[in-house]
């Protein structure tokens, strides 16, 4: 191959300004890298499944928040409104509910939009049959999440069939499903028909896993016992994986509230709740539901907790997803979860 030779001195400046030119490119490269990776480290979880959406969405969300300058939100929410007229006689209309919500984006999701949420909550709730007090839960629920100034998500699971009721394993199916949509960290689970009275009573994470319906109206306003873990309560990402979630083989009414109590006193944790006054709530009267009968097993699981809490939990967990539906106001999984 023929052509004009290069003396060595201009061959080496070449070089050179290869060299130079590659270290720039190298430097730019590792700049913009290290941006996209620090930013879900920042928001602290990774999250299995479509992690892809959900780092677009952090990143995004972080974008926004610096280009408006945005704070943090104050530690006390400033539009508290404290305790609350909660009754179930007035119909519901979701046209109307919705037009009240006009933030809350689609699947059932809100932030608040002049200050970055202190936390990320899931609200998991377990579901089948029960239409007439998911309205009432949607209908008190989302304004007071909002004045709490959260960055939240409703998750309904809805167990798909009639095979017997299983609450925990519904409860651990909500957490899995959640951390597939963003990066949560905490966790609030909540049954249906309880709404609090107080909008103090904050749905979210402490140090410790949270117990929030301590006074029901069902119960006269008080702890029916001290080791009670049912109802509604909260527990952060560490928490929750410290206990390896809820048991899956509670079929039937009754006890896996009673065995994550002891898997949190077990994994050296205990339970935090509000006051009396604060904690207030009301349950929607209801009868016993068919197919969640009590059960009969119930006794014997909770003595075998210790040796459970590591084989049956999160760790365990199968199940087979028939639906993700985002609804306007919540997002609903119907999910197959098997039978006993
Ligand atoms: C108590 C506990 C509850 C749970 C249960 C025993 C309190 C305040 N509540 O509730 O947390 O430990 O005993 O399992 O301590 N559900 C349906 N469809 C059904 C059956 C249940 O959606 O067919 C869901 C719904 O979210 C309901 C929850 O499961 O609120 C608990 O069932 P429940 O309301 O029938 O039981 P309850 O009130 O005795
Ligand atoms: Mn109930």
């Amino acid at each position: 191959m023929a052509g004009v030779p290069l003396s060595s001195s201009t061959f080496r400046k070449v070089c050179i300004l290869i060299m130079v030119l590659g270290a720039i490119q190298l430097l730019y490269i590792l700049y913009h890298e290290e941006t996209w990776s620090i930013l879900p480290f920042l928001n602290s979880t990774r999250v299995p499944g479509n992690s892809s959406t959900t780092s677009e969405t952090v990143i995004h969300r972080a974008i926004v928040s610096t280009e408006k300058n945005l704070e943090i939100c104050p530690e006390t929410p400033p539009h508290l409104v404290g305790p609350m007229n909660i009754n179930f006689t007035h119909p519901i209309q979701l046209e109307i509910m919705q037009k009240d919500n006009s933030e809350v984006v689609e699947g059932g999701r809100w932030w608040p939009r002049d200050c970055i949420a202190r936390q990320k909550v899931a609200v998991i709730i377990p579901f089948r049959h029960r239409e007439f007090h998911l309205k009432y839960w949607l209908y008190y629920l989302h304004p007071i999440l909002q004045r709490q100034q959260l960055d939240y998500g409703i998750y309904v699971i809805n167990q798909y069939g009639e095979t017997t009721f299983n609450r925990g394993k519904l409860m651990n199916v909500g957490y899995a499903e959640a951390r597939k949509q963003y990066d949560y960290g905490c966790f609030v689970f909540s049954d249906v028909d309880i709404i609090p009275m107080d909008d103090r009573n904050f749905y979210k994470c402490y140090s410790q896993p949270r117990h929030l319906s301590v006074a029901i109206d069902k119960f006269g306003f008080r702890l029916p016992y001290m080791q009670i873990f049912g109802g509604v309560t909260a527990l952060s990402l560490e928490q929750f994986t410290k206990i390896n979630g809820y048991p899956n083989n509670y079929w039937g009414w009754g006890g896996e509230d009673d065995d994550v109590s002891q898997r949190v006193s077990m994994r050296g944790m205990s339970i935090s709740r509000p006051d009396g006054q604060t904690g207030r709530c009301r349950m929607i009267k209801h009868h016993s539901e068919a197919h969640n009968e009590p059960n009969p097993k119930r006794f014997d699981n909770l003595r075998l907790t210790g040796q459970t809490i590591n084989s049956d939990g999160l760790s365990s967990l199968q199940y087979r997803v028939i639906s993700v539906e985002k609804n306007p106001l919540y997002t609903n999984v119907t999910v197959d979860i098997g039978s006993p």
